[in-house]
C-alpha cells in the first residue's frame, strides 16, 4: 500500500546552488547527499515532514554524474523543473507486482538501491499520465547490539 509522497525529484544544473537556493528562501536543510552511480545523480535529500506511516517527506534534488543519465537527457530537453515524484510504500515488491498486473510498465525486473539505502522502482511516464513516478521501501532503521 502507498501510505506516502516519500519525495518529489527536481532536476537542476547545479545542486550547490539548487540547495542553497532552497536553504535562503525556504530553510530547508540538508538531511542527507549521496552519489548513486547507477542512477546517474549526485543528489541532496531535504527533509520536509514526517508522516503518520513512520517515514517522512523529502524533496530530492538531482544533478547529473554523466550527459546520457536519466536525468542528463531530461535536463537537456526540459531544463530545470520537477523530474518525478515517489510514492513510499512497506513493500516495494508486492506494490509494483499488483501495479505490473494493471498493465502499467515496471521498469526494473527486481528493486534497486535508492536513497539512504532504499529500495526503488519506476514506473513508465508514458503509463502514468505523462508523470515519471518511483516507489519506495525505505531501508529499515539501524540496529545497534545491546
Ligand atoms: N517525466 C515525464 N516524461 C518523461 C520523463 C520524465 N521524467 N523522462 C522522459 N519522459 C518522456 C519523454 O519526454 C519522452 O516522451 P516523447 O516520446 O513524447 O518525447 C519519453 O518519455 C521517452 O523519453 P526519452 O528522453 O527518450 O528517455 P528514455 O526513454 O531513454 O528514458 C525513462 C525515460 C523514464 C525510461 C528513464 O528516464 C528512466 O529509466 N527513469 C528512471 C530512472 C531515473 O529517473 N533515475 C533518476 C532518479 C533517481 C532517483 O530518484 O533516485
Ligand atoms: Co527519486
Amino acid at each position: 500500500m502507498l501510505t506516502r509522497i516519500d519525495h518529489i525529484g527536481i532536476a537542476c544544473f547545479d545542486l550547490d546552488k539548487t540547495v542553497e537556493f532552497y536553504r535562503a528562501t525556504y530553510g530547508f536543510e540538508v538531511f542527507h547527499t549521496e552519489v548513486n552511480e547507477e542512477q546517474g545523480v549526485r543528489e541532496a535529500m531535504l527533509k520536509i515532514n514526517e508522516t503518520s506511516d513512520g517515514g517522512a517527506s523529502y524533496l530530492q534534488l538531482l544533478e547529473p554524474t554523466r550527459e546520457d543519465s536519466a536525468v542528463g537527457k531530461w535536463l537537456a530537453k526540459n531544463g530545470e523543473g520537477v523530474h518525478h515524484i515517489a510514492f513510499g510504500t512497506a513493500d516495494v515488491d508486492g506494490d509494483s507486482d499488483a501495479i505490473r498486473g494493471k498493465g502499467v510498465r515496471v521498469l526494473y525486473d527486481e528493486p534497486r538501491t535508492g536513497s539512504m539505502g532504499s529500495r526503488i522502482t519506476f514506473l513508465h511516464p508514458k503509463d502514468c499520465h505523462g508523470v515519471l513516478t518511483e516507489l519506495v521501501t525505505a531501508a529499515p532503521p539501524a540496529t545497534t547490539d545491546h
